[in-house]
């Protein structure tokens, strides 16, 4: 049965994943009349859709987790080092649990629109369940990898096989034993999907458009010692990722990686990939920004692919080529290369020979070559970032929408807020540091400055909020100024939107860092809120 949205709120969340659910703790502990909505019938934002076998995330469990309750982190005891979907989907309900939030949720249920009423100074929300709500303060935390991307290939709808996309898996699971199935995709998703897959399939085809950098994981259990002993420590941990560039514990080398000799290089790059992770892209100053320093970089993961990799040819596919080692999300990997290395596994490059269209039986490529397929999973991302927002129908002061708003570009302040869209809030998404930091970080920090802001205004009888334009474009201006040094604005990835057909190509992410994002909003603050015109 479906738990009836109260009628009279002071803040309604959308979203039931880390981000939604710390924001009702919060609220209620300080006393707002809080709900929270989501579309999945249960708690997890991201991780209750992502199912797909292998799914796991890349940023350490000690570090992915909350750390508002010590209580919590005395509690949960995470078993490996990068944490697989299950164990986060169960971290997650074992927080709903503990702090009793389900029940100030309405599972199931999609937002369809969300106006603003200038006389009433508050949000009309309706939803797909005919609710209609008024309300003062509405927090979009609807995360930013929520809306599936498929690729513009025609006939999908044709294929009389089974289409899957990883990120709205079956969650009765999915058995393709003996099947011939195919791959479109290689992304973090579909390097974690493809060797999965590839164990259970008759055969395997992938169709790789980009090859992406990819360095080992070196998944292992956690140590239980190391574990315990964190615990005794953990807001000391914490704090010094809270101040952190990326919210880890990531150390950073302070040499160029030109200056340095082939055989350092190489010991160096050795020791990152033997113990795994993404760190290597913090050990030279130059990374980042230096398409020459990258590409050192860059040679030394082909080598390794062709190492790994038994047939040249499938190797020389699987070496990224033509933008720089870093530009895009670094992929980790359990299993992936060596994969290419089974029988029942070919790897076709739809780079140089690209899917024409999607036959009832199969892809057909440009060539004409057919590959018959019962199974076609799309591991082709996601419509990240905005995707989520503009398909919540969001019109502000004048009728304005958010997607007429930001037609060329997510434009925020402090990534938190937009001018013309009062008492509406954004949760770790464009114009913060966001999924470019350990996002669970960026969450704690957002949910606490945007409930701290309510709180404020409420303590202050105010009742309506709105970033200036003139703090806004000054925030926009800053943010695409970090940016337009790194070498991500040549990945053409997801960051950039550039997955998607006609999405403005910018890099909205705030490169600037968490430490020095979280000074400057605890400074607008301090300031009473500066570049918020509130009333
Ligand atoms: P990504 O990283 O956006 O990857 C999508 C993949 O799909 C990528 O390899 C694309 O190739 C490929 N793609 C997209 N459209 C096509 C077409 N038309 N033909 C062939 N290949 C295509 O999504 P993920 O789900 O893997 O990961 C998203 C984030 O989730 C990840 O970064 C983590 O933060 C978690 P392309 O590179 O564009 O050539």
């Amino acid at each position: 049965d479906r738990t009836a949205v109260p009628g009279d709120l002071d803040v309604l969340v959308v979203g039931a994943g880390f981000s939604g659910l710390y924001s009702v703790y919060r609220l209620r502990e300080l006393g707002f009349r809080v709900h929270g909505i989501d579309a999945g019938e249960d708690v997890g934002g991201v991780w209750y859709w992502n199912r797909y076998p292998g799914a796991r995330c890349d940023i350490e469990s000690v570090d992915y987790c909350y750390s508002f309750s010590d209580e919590l982190v005395r509690e949960w005891d995470w078993t490996e080092r990068y944490p697989a979907q299950p164990e986060i989907l169960r971290y997650i309900n074992f927080v709903a649990d503990k702090f009793e939030l389900r029940e100030d949720f309405t599972f199931g249920t999609r937002v369809d629109s969300v106006t603003w009423d200038e006389e009433d100074r508050r949000w009309h929300v309706t939803t797909d369940r005919g609710d209609d709500i008024t309300v003062s303060h509405v927090i979009m935390a609807t995360g930013q990898l929520a809306v599936p991307q498929l690729p513009d290939i025609p006939g999908i709808e044709d294929f009389e096989g089974r289409t899957l996309h990883t990120g709205a898996w079956p969650h009765e699971g999915v058995d393709v034993t003996d099947e011939r199935v195919g791959v479109i995709g290689t992304g973090s998703s579909g390097v974690q999907v493809i060797p999965q897959l590839a164990k259970q399939a008759g055969h395997l085809t992938v169709l790789q458009r980009t090859a992406h950098f990819v360095m080992p994981a070196e998944n292992h259990p956690l140590d239980r010692e190391y574990a315990e002993d964190l615990k005794t420590r953990f807001e000391e941990y914490r704090e010094i990722a809270r101040h952190h560039p990326g919210g880890t514990h990531r150390k950073f080398g302070t040499s160029s990686a030109l200056e340095v000799s082939d055989e350092e290089l190489r010991a160096s790059f050795d020791a990152y990939w033997d113990r795994g992770g993404p760190d290597v892209l913090a050990a030279y100053t130059d990374l980042r920004t230096d398409e020459r320093a990258a590409e050192r970089v860059g040679e030394l993961v082909r080598e390794k692919i062709r190492g790994i990799v038994h047939d040249p040819a499938t190797a020389e596919r699987l070496c990224p080529r033509g933008y720089p080692f870093g530009s895009k999300r670094l992929v980790l990997e359990i299993d992936y290369y060596t994969t290419y290395n089974r029988d029942n596994v070919d790897l076709v490059d739809v780079g140089a020979d690209p899917i024409e269209r999607i036959a009832p039986n199969g892809v057909v490529l440009r060539s004409g070559t057919e590959i018959e397929l019962d199974t076609l999973v799309f591991a082709t991302g996601f419509d990240a970032l905005t995707g989520a927002l503009f398909s919540a129908n969001i019109t502000g002061v004048g009728g304005l929408t958010l997607p007429d708003a930001w037609k060329d570009g997510p434009r925020t302040y402090l990534g938190v807020a937009t001018h013309g869209f009062p008492n509406l809030y954004f949760v770790a998404g464009a114009g913060s540091p966001s999924v470019i930091s350990n996002v669970l970080i960026s969450i704690e920090q957002h949910v606490e400055w945007i409930t701290d802001h309510i709180a404020w205004l409420r303590d202050h009888d105010l009742d309506r909020s709105e970033a200036t334009e003139e703090a806004q474009d000054e925030w926009t201006h800053h943010v695409y100024e970090t940016a337009a040094p790194t070498l991500f604005m040549k990945g053409n990835s997801w960051y950039l939107g550039a997955n998607v057909p006609g999405k403005p190509r910018v890099f909205s992410l705030y490169l600037g860092g968490v430490g020095r994002y979280r000074e400057v909003c605890d400074e607008v603050a301090a300031r009473d809120y500066a570049g918020f015109a509130t009333t």
